[in-house]
């Protein structure tokens, strides 16, 4: 069985980071294990919420792996809350990235805004921890933040390509574009591999309505993917029909709540697919 390992918070109610990667990641068959940054009541959307910082855990838990030999196939990165997290970050991939793959969702922003807290300084910081990775998977937003260039929402596939090859000329060896659409309705991912040069996407059905924490579930449920061994473009495009579900059902529920995505309801849809190999 393949084991990863995810560092991001943990929300206590929101649907987002660590409460969709645990059972997500799981679902598809693979131990996951976590490191908590930090401990919030709800996720930052929510107009009120605590925040107890998790940092000093971060190196004694490092150390702990190592002295004990554990290992991973992946590690895979969400939100991070600091500067210093991106640093003890950095030196994590150093000690485990050698076996394990290393996939980043470089969570900041969204519709051309950063989020609460979160600085163009960060993101530069953020561009840097990137050139470690395998696979990086920022929105659009994200990804300028990450170049230092202005957000456009008037894309098209030309541009969308070059954004692609700039994020891999930072240093990641892969990088995919989520929430990437050409026409009004269809929404998915752009992906480049820089080792081989070659490009992939994959659409879905667009619908409208956007909710909180689809971002962490599409990369949670493409980690899923590829630990039980699907190509890059494979996961990505499982992820999307998976995350284009969880709207659904969504949807669908005339009692759902407005923090998050009844993910749950889709989750036998994504254990058959990523079972299906
Ligand atoms: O879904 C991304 C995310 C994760 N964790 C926290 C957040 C957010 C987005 O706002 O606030 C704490």
């Amino acid at each position: 069985m393949k084991r990863i390992v995810t560092i991001q918070d943990i929300s206590c109610v929101g649907k987002c980071s660590l409460t969709v990667a645990l059972p997500i990641i799981s679902a598809a068959g693979v131990e996951t294990g976590v490191i908590p940054t930090a401990v919030l009541s709800t996720h930052t959307a929510f107009p009120k919420f605590t925040f107890c910082d998790l940092t000093d855990e971060i190196q004694k838990i490092s150390d702990t792996f190592s002295e004990l030999d554990i290992d991973f196939d992946a590690v895979y990165t969400g939100y991070l809350g600091s500067f210093e997290q991106l640093s003890l970050v950095s030196d994590f991939f150093d000690r485990f990235g050698g076996k394990a793959k290393i996939i980043i969702d470089p969570v900041m922003a969204d519709n051309g805004k950063l989020y609460k807290g979160f600085t163009p300084e960060f993101a530069a910081s953020m561009a840097k921890l990137c050139a470690k990775a395998d696979l990086i998977m920022p929105n659009l937003t994200e990804a300028s933040y990450m170049l230092g260039i202005p957000y456009n929402p008037d894309y098209d596939e030309a541009y969308i390509r070059d954004v692609l090859k700039q994020l891999t000329d930072l240093g990641a060896r892969s990088a995919a574009l989520t929430g990437i659409g050409f026409k009004d309705d269809e929404i998915g991912v752009y992906f480049y591999d820089g080792d081989s040069g070659e490009y992939y996407s994959y659409f879905n059905e667009k619908l409208p309505a956007a909710f909180h924490g689809t971002g962490d579930i599409y990369a949670s449920a493409t980690v899923g993917a590829m630990m039980r061994g699907f190509s890059v473009p494979e996961a990505l495009s499982i992820a999307v029909d998976f995350t284009l579900l969880t709207m659904k059902k969504t949807l669908s529920d005339k009692d759902h709540r407005f923090y998050g995505v009844n993910f749950e309801e889709a989750l036998p849809y994504y254990i058959e697919r990523v079972y299906s190999k």
